[in-house]
């Protein structure tokens, strides 16, 4: 096998954002570009005698990712790749097999939640031993190595093993090809009790929504063959290089094959979806649709009837997410962080054991089992609270909200704009509402307006300007930040939260939504329209 070393002219745009280094597909199949970030990933964490974990959600160019990476890691004299079968592994289970296998890091190739394809994105990130995505200071450091990257090492071969289960020797390095699904599934089964699941979905079924990407196996595994649910509840489980065609981004806008099969279906309790590398997951009832915010509350509460959250003693949130599960935690006793966005800053509370849940409003949920979110998972923890409590996922909520008070949260996306001004302005916006400390915004109290910044309290390192943060005391809050997941021009998010106290009928703010109200407010201020000529968001959440 000849063992190449090709020069290249270093890329300068290899920065990963909130999750790995999201693209479009275009861009990542210009010549070099895939190899250039896996070298850089190797320059940091070292290749020769490791053991790597490789997998992908299945979109279009996976395949081709994953012949590079074998082929640069055997090149390098890695000592073991775990690769899943036909390549396709969501994120939970890729975090799973390296802590599992004790593996070194894992490369897993996705763009999470963006469309697919070759006209949609395509993303890689990578995962430290503990099976956390990389930390900030990591991350950095990959950039920093891209800028400098003057060559990377290949071997040329036309004849790769198959990526079928079995041993495979190439060169020094040996290659594993396992299931996509038996050991994330044996994991699940050890987690909750499938028999009492087992027994509920016999009457009361579910609805999973797979939406033609990675957890489409997995559900046909864990919900339809070990659960014993009928394979007509579960739908779009083929995965597909483009989805389909569809968006697989769980929430409300892209819901409708959910919606219809619920529909079809009045004997469904519970509706389910996941999204492009099954970490994320969206929960609904038969018409009523459970914001994730609300769902991670609702899992702290009840965490006495999921097994393996039954030692719960603290919760993470991210910045964002509602202050609804900081009730709970107050009134049940657990410790509550709140960190930055993105699902990295949660790892070392894990491993640490200041937390065994945590989760965020964009539809992210999971426990200590991994550490990454885990959408099967979250479905499973709401199975496990109907089968308890042998009520509608509306009636929980209900209940819930007359215990601890109604957090409403929504979410206003402005897409496509321009990344510079569009900071500038939050900027603006956060010195303008600082001086105004004290003043009245219809019925609410401006009380604090200042930068999101987080100090890791398990290793003092501090990441600064993670968001602005408005708060109206605890009645109310907003937020506004970039994403750093979007691929083409910069998306703005407004999060919007008001509480409704327990016993309180109208909220006080002058509109139908109170969560409108606060975006109005933001809107107005920072002059969007004018701005951006945008007269409302893209999409609410
Ligand atoms: C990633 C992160 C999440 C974050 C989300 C959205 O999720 O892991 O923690 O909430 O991006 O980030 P942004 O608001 O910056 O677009 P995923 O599922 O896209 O990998």
């Amino acid at each position: 096998m000849q063992i190449i070393t090709q020069k290249i002219t270093p890329f300068l745009d290899q920065k990963p954002g909130t999750s790995g280094l999201r693209k479009p597909t275009f861009h990542w199949q210009q010549e070099h570009y895939t190899e250039s970030f896996i070298q850089a990933i190797f320059n940091v964490l070292g290749v020769r005698g490791k053991t790597i974990v490789i997998g992908g959600d299945g979109r279009y160019h996976n395949d081709k990712a994953i012949e590079i990476i074998i082929k640069m890691a055997v090149a390098q004299k890695a000592a073991k790749l775990i690769v899943a079968e036909g390549g396709l592994l969501t994120t939970p289970a890729a975090s799973h097999l390296i802590r599992f296998n004790k593996a070194d890091f894992g490369i897993i190739l996705s763009a999470s939640h963006n469309p697919g394809g070759k006209n949609g994105d395509f993303g890689i990130k990578f995962n430290l031993n503990a099976g956390q995505p990389a930390p900030e200071s990591v991350t950095e450091a990959v950039f920093a190595a891209s800028k400098e990257l003057e060559s990377y090492t290949i071997c040329e071969t036309e004849h790769l093993p198959p990526l079928r289960a079995g041993f495979y020797d190439i060169e020094d390095t040996k290659m594993e090809v396992v299931s996509s699904t038996a050991d994330y599934a044996d994991l699940m089964e050890e987690l909750f009790d499938f028999d009492k699941l087992r027994e509920f979905l016999k009457t009361r079924p579910l609805v999973f929504d797979a939406m033609h990407a990675a957890t489409g196996p997995y559900a046909l595994e864990i919900f339809g063959k070990r659960l014993g649910l009928d394979e007509k509840y579960l739908i779009n489980t083929i995965p597909l290089p483009d989805f389909g065609a569809g968006h697989p981004d769980p929430q409300p806008s892209y819901a409708q094959d959910l919606n219809a099969a619920l529909e079809q279906y009045p004997e469904a309790v519970l509706g389910a979806a996941s999204d492009g590398d099954g970490d994320r997951n969206m929960v609904t009832g038969q018409k009523f649709f459970i914001n994730p915010c609300d769902s991670l509350a609702v899992i702290a509460a009840n965490s006495a009837h999921i097994p393996c959250l039954r030692g719960l003693k603290g919760i993470g949130r991210t910045m964002p997410t509602s202050r609804a599960i900081d009730v709970v935690a107050k009134q049940k006793g657990f410790n509550c962080y709140q960190t930055p966005t993105g699902w990295k800053f949660f790892g070392n509370l894990l491993n640490a054991d200041k937390i065994q849940l945590c989760g965020e409003e964009s539809f992210g949920t999971s426990g200590n089992h991994i550490r990454e979110k885990d959408g099967i998972w979250a479905v499973l923890c709401w199975l496990s609270i109907l089968a308890a409590e042998n009520k509608t996922p509306a009636e929980i909520m209900q209940a819930h909200w007359q215990t601890y008070g109604r957090h409403h949260f929504n979410r206003f996306d402005y897409e496509g704009l321009d990344k510079e001004a569009a900071s500038k302005m939050i900027t603006a916006f956060g010195e303008d509402m600082a001086h105004r400390i004290g003043s009245r915004f219809d019925n609410l109290t401006l009380t604090h307006a200042a930068q999101f910044d987080y100090t890791d309290p398990t290793n003092g390192e501090t990441s600064r300007n993670q968001g602005l943060e408005i708060q109206f005391g605890e009645q109310a809050r907003i937020i506004c930040r970039l994403s750093g997941t979007d691929t083409r021009g910069a998306t703005l998010r407004i999060y919007c939260e008001y509480w409704q106290q327990i016993g309180e009928h109208e909220p006080h703010l002058p509109s139908t939504s109170p969560t409108q109200a606060l975006a109005t407010i933001a809107h107005n201020a920072m002059n969007i329209s004018e701005r951006f000529d945008m007269h409302q968001p893209t999409n609410i959440v």
